[in-house]
């Protein structure tokens, strides 16, 4: 019989990073660190040290299907998490399995390009992951994904805001625009749900290049573990940011 204490099982769809800073390696991490139970499918594989992507090969879209539905088949996913999908076949095949499975709680980490400046997400499939905004319950951009999703420069937390409502308007249920690309001593977040806007600040953390590597993907998967543990979205930014300033 099922209990309260049920281990949750999140899958995380993303990129292979060796090093372990970011991608789907960054995301199983995260996930044991917070009580879940992982599961993952690779979209592409990429060739990086802490640093630089140095090259990047996306899986083919069947490969990623066969991946997602063998386990989908056997487990109950109590979440699903997507980071880097890389082609417009994998992020339509993403579409595809959310609908088949019918995964409830759906966040997308709306990767688009390193921090070294490497495409991880080809710009052909800007259209396709936007329409896949559509099938999720929360999305994640950062300042520079929200400006492409978007259309908006962002400078400020007003410009965040407008970018926000327009993500929204895409089909998903929360975007949360996070602001660490912008320059600052605070650091905000801005959860927009529809009705309201709501600010979470932070402490900007000195850190090096290489440790900031992957923050991105660490904090989307321990929103995804929070909410799949029962955490009602707001609680769950703010574990998830807490998670990320003591990973540092
Ligand atoms: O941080 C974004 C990201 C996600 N996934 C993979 C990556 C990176 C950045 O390098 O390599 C696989």
């Amino acid at each position: 019989m099922a209990s309260r204490t049920t281990i949750k099982t999140v899958l995380s769809i993303a990129g292979s990073d060796p090093s372990s800073g970011a991608g789907l390696q960054r995301d199983i991490l995260t996930f044991k660190d917070m009580g879940v139970r992982p599961l993952s499918a690779v979209s592409a594989i990429t060739v990086q040290d802490s640093k630089k992507v140095f090259k990047v090969e996306a899986v083919k879209s069947s490969l990623l299907r066969n991946q997602v539905s063998a386990l989908a088949d056997e487990f109950k996913v109590d979440a699903l998490k997507i980071g880097m999908l890389a082609t417009k076949e994998n992020v339509q095949v993403v579409r595809w399995l959310i609908e088949k499975y019918n995964f409830k709680v759906v966040v997308l980490d709306t990767i688009i390009k390193s921090s070294s400046g490497k495409y991880l997400l080809k710009r052909d499939a800007i259209k396709a992951l936007k329409e896949l905004i559509a099938a999720t319950t929360a999305v994640t951009p950062n300042t520079d994904e929200a400006e492409v999703l978007s259309g908006v420069r962002i400078t400020n937390i007003a410009a965040m805001e407008s970018a926000a409502k327009i993500i929204y308007s895409l089909g998903t249920a929360h975007v949360i625009v996070t602001g660490g690309h912008l320059r600052g001593t605070v650091v905000t977040d801005v959860l927009y749900d529809g009705h309201k806007f709501t600010h979470f600040k932070g402490s900007r953390i000195r850190a090096t290049k290489s440790k900031l590597h992957g923050t991105g993907c660490a904090f989307s998967s321990a929103l995804t573990a929070a909410i799949a543990t029962g955490s009602k979205i707001e609680d769950a930014i703010r574990i998830a940011k807490d998670y990320v300033v003591k990973s540092l």
